[in-house]
């Protein structure tokens, strides 16, 4: 499993998509996640969890394991130009005396309510073994809703980054270094 699962992180329809996006060549991943169920995320960031130094070079990986209908609870995806940071003090919210767990959370409800005074437009699609998804750490996404929920809906999130570009979080310019274990000429993973 253990093999099998690295084996699709690190393949090659995987590390050419990523070189579309951003033509780096080297990849370090900090997170593999399986879902067994739909998620109901509400709209974020995943900059709060990883991100780059700068913001937003970051990707998330987002891999289904079996074919999923529009009932699924599947990810939705606003677009969002490369690189852009929507801070707490464009949503006009203040950080001071507030937790990292109330900012971010301040920080979702404030981007909601944006994404519907705006009807920003949001993008998903039937999804098939083989296909994936991919967002940048600064672009809201969200999960819809499954029916019934819960339901089952197989799937991978992978964290990733550019190699060469410093970690962080949305809070945190920069991270700690962290240990990597070299996979190949073409991808790092984290191990903790
Ligand atoms: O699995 C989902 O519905 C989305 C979860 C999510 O926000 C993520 O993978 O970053
Ligand atoms: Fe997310």
């Amino acid at each position: 499993m253990h093999d099998t699962l690295r084996a699709l992180i690190t393949s090659a329809p995987i590390y050419e998509s990523l070189r579309q996006l951003d033509d780096e060549e080297h990849y370090t991943i900090h997170q593999t996640l399986i879902f067994i169920s739909s998620q109901a995320t509400q709209p974020h960031l995943d900059s709060w969890s990883m991100d780059t130094v700068p913001h937003g070079f970051a990707h998330t990986l987002w891999i289904p394991l079996e074919d999923m209908d529009y009932l699924a609870g599947v990810p939705g995806v606003i677009p969002w130009p490369v690189g852009k940071l929507l801070t707490e003090a464009e949503l006009g919210l203040a950080t001071a005396d507030f937790s990292f767990r109330a900012r971010h959370d301040r920080h979702y409800e404030a981007l909601t309510k944006k994404l519907l005074a705006e009807g920003a437009e949001m993008y998903t699609s039937f999804m098939r073994r083989g296909d994936f998804l991919a967002w940048a750490s600064t672009t809201p996404h969200f999960s819809f809703p499954s029916n019934p929920f819960p339901r089952r809906r197989l799937s991978l999130q992978i964290l990733i980054r550019p190699t060469r570009y410093e970690w962080g979080t949305f809070v945190d310019q920069p991270g700690p270094p962290e240990p990597a274990e070299r996979m190949s000429d073409r991808f790092d993973f984290i191990v903790r």
